[in-house]
């Protein structure tokens, strides 16, 4: 910022004495503190699925899941190297379990989503042992014991999305091994959250003690049927087309405190209108394939490709064949701070 009597060494003599005692003048840093609209280092970027399976292959030659505790590759927002971070405030990975294999039962202040590309493994969570199916919707809440195995004859991979970021930027990180071994006491049968919590209905008199959802698990087969029943019955979206959101049953809010996470159906020939909002977004394509206009860029996208879609970016959705996008965002944390905006652009 100007000002308007120049008096550059009276003011750099200045500034040093204030640098000496941990201070700093507020007004020449006042103009990328409070920016009038979001300025943000991440870019958009696209990981391709098949690339990024052959090093996940490759990593599984390396190193085994239960020595590294999660062997997972981290997607790093190429504009923010170095922090494990896809957005500002989130983080995903692409993560990998082999057959027979078990990655360790452990717990964490973050939370953690999962979005199965492919194959089929289970993650145990609260006791219970959940299947994991291509497609489907995996919550782990924060602080709540957790470990992978695969008991199938095939890899199984999925996206990781966590708030560690948001956990970070408060200095609120907690982590512990889970006490009893590798593998969590498994003292509920398949199906207990969906049936307590997963049938409209919930326990006798229940009170949440949690502030994520009591089920964790969102399988993708109700999910595409919905969605296809929505699509037969019209009102498509002009920029989401056909797209629903997880919610948490109990409070019909979003499934974390933090993050947000929907699914949606792009139909055949789908040319939608340009949208923003203050959530960076990032997707995974589920079925079929084709393109999305970040702001100036272009991203082609067919089954497994993630891609992320910085703040406040100007983003359209276009496709031949019918698609489906899984995406997730930080929407849950901004809309209960009061600060998330979106806009609808007409082209
Ligand atoms: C974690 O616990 C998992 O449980 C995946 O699968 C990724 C990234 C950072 C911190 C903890 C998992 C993670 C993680």
């Amino acid at each position: 910022m100007e000002l308007a009597h120049e008096d550059k060494t009276g003011r750099q003599a200045f500034y040093e004495k204030l640098d000496g005692v941990h201070t700093a003048p507020l007004w020449a840093v006042m103009s990328q503190l409070v920016t009038p609209e979001p300025r943000s280092r991440c870019v958009p970027h696209k990981w391709d699925y098949a690339g990024m399976r052959a090093l996940l292959m490759e990593a599984g030659g390396l190193i085994t899941a239960k020595e590294a505790e999660r062997r997972v590759l981290v997607l790093e927002n190429p504009g923010i190297r170095g922090l494990s971070q896809v957005t500002q405030s989130l983080y995903a990975g692409l993560q990998l379990i082999l057959p027979g294999e078990v990655a360790p039962s452990h717990r964490h202040a973050a939370a953690a989503l999962r979005l199965i590309i492919e194959g089929s493994g289970y993650t145990a969570v609260n006791g219970e042992r959940i299947p994991m199916a291509p497609g489907d919707f995996i919550l782990t809440p924060s602080w709540m014991f957790h470990d992978h195995g695969n008991l199938s004859d095939d890899p199984v991979v999925w996206l990781d999305g966590l708030d560690v970021p948001i956990v970070n930027l408060f200095d609120a990180s907690f982590a512990e091994g889970y006490p009893g071994g590798d593998v969590q006491h498994v003292d509920r049968l398949a199906g207990d959250a969906r049936a307590r919590y997963g049938a409209n209905m919930v326990p006798l008199e229940y009170e949440p003690d949690s502030k994520s959802s009591p089920v964790f698990h969102y399988p993708y087969a109700r999910v595409r049927e919905a969605l296809l029943q929505i699509e037969s019955a019209g009102m498509c979206d002009a920029s989401h087309g056909f797209k629903l959101q997880y919610a948490n049953p109990v409070t019909g809010g979003y499934p974390m405190p933090t993050m947000a996470a929907y699914m949606q159906l792009l139909p055949a020939g789908f040319c939608g209108q340009p949208y923003r909002s203050t959530d960076a977004t990032v997707y995974c394509a589920r079925e079929g394939k084709g393109t999305t206009f970040v702001g100036n860029e272009r991203i082609e996208w067919s089954v497994g490709d993630v891609f992320v879609v910085p703040s406040w970016a100007t983003t359209s959705h276009q496709v031949g064949e019918r698609s489906v996008l899984f995406s997730f965002s930080d929407r849950a944390a901004q809309k209960a701070l009061g600060v998330w905006r979106e806009e609808r652009l007409n082209d």
